[in-house]
């Protein structure tokens, strides 16, 4: 008799060209979705990622089941429901008399090993497939990582520029003859005359105004705000979203990459990261896409380069470190970092203006760029001092595109340095200077970013002294801090002492100020 396959479908996997079911196509088997209570409670997600999740899997059940498949959908509220992946793959193999287990690995190490335990547990064969929308296995993540002491994403992004042919000219070297455009890409937004182009927003179907009104009742009291849902829940609007940002916001994309506006969380990013961690976009897709822009003359190869390092770059090598080092890389703490996360974090109450606007915005929409993850919410909790391991949890919880495989490498490793410089050469500490450059935070904030010490000075400022101060046994020999540390070097003492003075205020009580 042939093997009658299970083949479960997590909520990250949204992708009809899915290894698993790729390889079980004409095999009589049940695909089985299920929205388990385990998987929306082992953080306390924002609402809207949960709403995004559940919608666009009840939508791909649909897509799956017009194409020819056995699919089986577990709700949430199925009273039957045993609240784990693991308890609904064992009823639906019972349910529907299977044999055979095929999955493709899932994103997160935790559920990693739990499958490993589902032979013994459920007494049927598992088969895992490799995940294929990546570009780069974990397996050949390792074997690049062999003989290297120093893991640089530049270099790892090249090698895939060459393997894949990405943006390369006729000689096999980097198109327009750099393989980097960065330089180019670090202007402010000017003050005036610069149109932002609106943001691609979706009005919910009746599919998904179910899903919102079970996850109100069911996480309404979870950090964040349902009202404003307007994410694509299908792979059909996702695609509008991705046209949206190839028509409107690609060509300013690379200028603006690092700027950032009061009240603005879009700006001309690309806002795909949800659809693509979910499986609603494949990367591979907007690479060909971004190219053919590029050589098409749609849009300047600093805007093309950088997205397209973003993708190729960037998420294929945050990947790979979660795998590598997971599960040890998650507890590490190169900083030895101790203070508990600060309450405004939740309530957004902080007199810090930039804080505040980004905590605003990731409460009503699950969402903030990337300067605003990196250099504001993770710059200050660097600064003050936080465990990594409560930081990494507020990220887990609070964005729409959030799983562990990229949120803890991007928070553990490149905002907080807690892996000891493995994904970092420095730290990303910066001074209230830099938010001052790239925002307009500043104007409408109670602190003076102009000064550094005193009741009115930016908290940023002295927090920014008092930590190269404090982790000066850790980084004073740090050839990429020789700069600040000779500039704190020839500060009179007087004014050291002062700076260190209200860093430790600071660090003591965040929520004061
Ligand atoms: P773009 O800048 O347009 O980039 C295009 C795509 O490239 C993104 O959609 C994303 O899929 C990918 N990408 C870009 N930067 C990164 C990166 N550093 N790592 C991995 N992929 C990247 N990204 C997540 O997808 N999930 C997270 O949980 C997450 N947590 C983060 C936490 C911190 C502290 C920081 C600093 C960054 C985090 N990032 C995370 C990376 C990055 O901020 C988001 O991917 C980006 O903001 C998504 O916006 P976009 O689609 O407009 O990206
Ligand atoms: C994040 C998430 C949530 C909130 N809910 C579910 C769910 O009910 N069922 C499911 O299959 N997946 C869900 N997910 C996504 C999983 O957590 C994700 O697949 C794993 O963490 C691996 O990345
Ligand atoms: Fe942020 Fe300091 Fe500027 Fe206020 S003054 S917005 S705290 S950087």
């Amino acid at each position: 008799m042939p093997m009658r396959p299970l083949i479960p479908i997590f909520g990250d996997q949204l992708t009809p060209t899915l290894a698993s079911l790729a390889d079980c196509r004409g095999a009589d088997g049940v695909v089985l979705l299920a929205e388990v209570d385990a998987e929306a409670t082992y953080a306390r997600h924002h609402p809207q990622k949960i709403a995004l999740i559940f919608a666009a899997m009840r939508h791909f059940a649909e897509e799956l089941r017009g194409d020819g498949w056995r699919v089986d959908y577990v709700t949430l509220d199925d009273p039957d429901n045993t609240g784990t992946l693991t308890g609904e793959a064992e009823r639906a193999l019972a349910r529907h008399g299977l044999d055979a287990i095929h999955v493709t690995e899932p994103g997160e190490w935790r559920l990693a090993r739990d499958i490993g335990g589902w032979t013994e547990r459920l007494g049927v064969a598992v088969h895992v497939y490799t995940d294929r929308r990546f570009f780069v296995s974990a397996g050949q993540f390792a074997e690049w990582t062999r003989h290297r002491r120093r893991l640089r994403m530049e270099d790892f992004y090249r090698q895939l520029r060459r393997r894949h042919t990405v943006l390369l000219d006729a000689d096999g070297g980097p198109a327009g003859g750099s393989w980097n455009y960065d330089r180019e890409n670090r202007k402010p937004l000017p003050r005036t005359g610069l149109a932002l182009p609106p943001p691609p927003r979706f009005t919910p179907d009746a599919i998904t105004r179910d899903v919102l009104a079970l996850v109100q009742a069911r996480f309404g009291h979870h950090f964040g705000s349902l009202d404003g849902f307007a994410w694509a829940t299908t792979r059909r609007a996702a695609e509008r979203a991705r046209d949206h940002f190839f028509a409107h916001a690609l060509p300013s994309f690379g200028d603006y990459q690092d700027a950032m506006r009061s009240g603005e969380p879009w700006l001309f990013h690309a806002v795909l990261s949800p659809y693509l961690n979910l499986g609603l976009l494949e990367p591979a897709d907007l690479i060909e896409r971004a190219e053919a822009a590029w050589r098409g003359g749609a849009a300047p190869l600093n805007a093309v380069e950088g997205f397209i390092r973003q993708i190729l770059g960037w998420r294929e090598y945050i990947r790979g470190v979660y795998w590598r080092y997971m599960p040890e890389y998650a507890e590490r703490n190169a900083l030895d970092h101790h203070q508990p996360l600060p309450s405004l974090y939740w309530s957004g109450e902080t007199g810090m203006n930039c804080l505040r606007e980004t905590i605003i915005d990731t409460h009503e929409h699950a969402w903030a760029h990337h300067i605003q993850r990196l250099m504001v919410t993770g710059n200050f909790a660097l600064l003050a001092g936080v465990e990594p391991a409560a930081v990494c949890d507020w990220y887990l919880c609070v964005y729409a595109d959030a799983y562990e495989w990229v949120e803890l490498p991007n928070t553990l490793g490149m905002a907080l340095y807690a892996d000891g410089g493995l994904l970092g050469s420095k730290p990303y500490a910066a001074s209230g200077k830099y938010i001052h450059r790239m925002s307009d935070y500043c104007k409408g904030c109670r602190y003076n970013v102009q000064q550094a010490t005193g009741p009115d000075a930016c908290p940023f400022n002295a927090l920014y002294w008092h930590f190269l101060m404090r982790q000066r046994p850790r980084l004073g020999t740090n050839q990429r801090l020789a700069m600040p540390y000779r500039n704190l070097d020839r500060m009179h003492p007087d004014r050291r002492q002062a700076l260190f003075e209200r860093g430790e205020a600071v660090v003591a009580d965040p929520d004061a100020y």
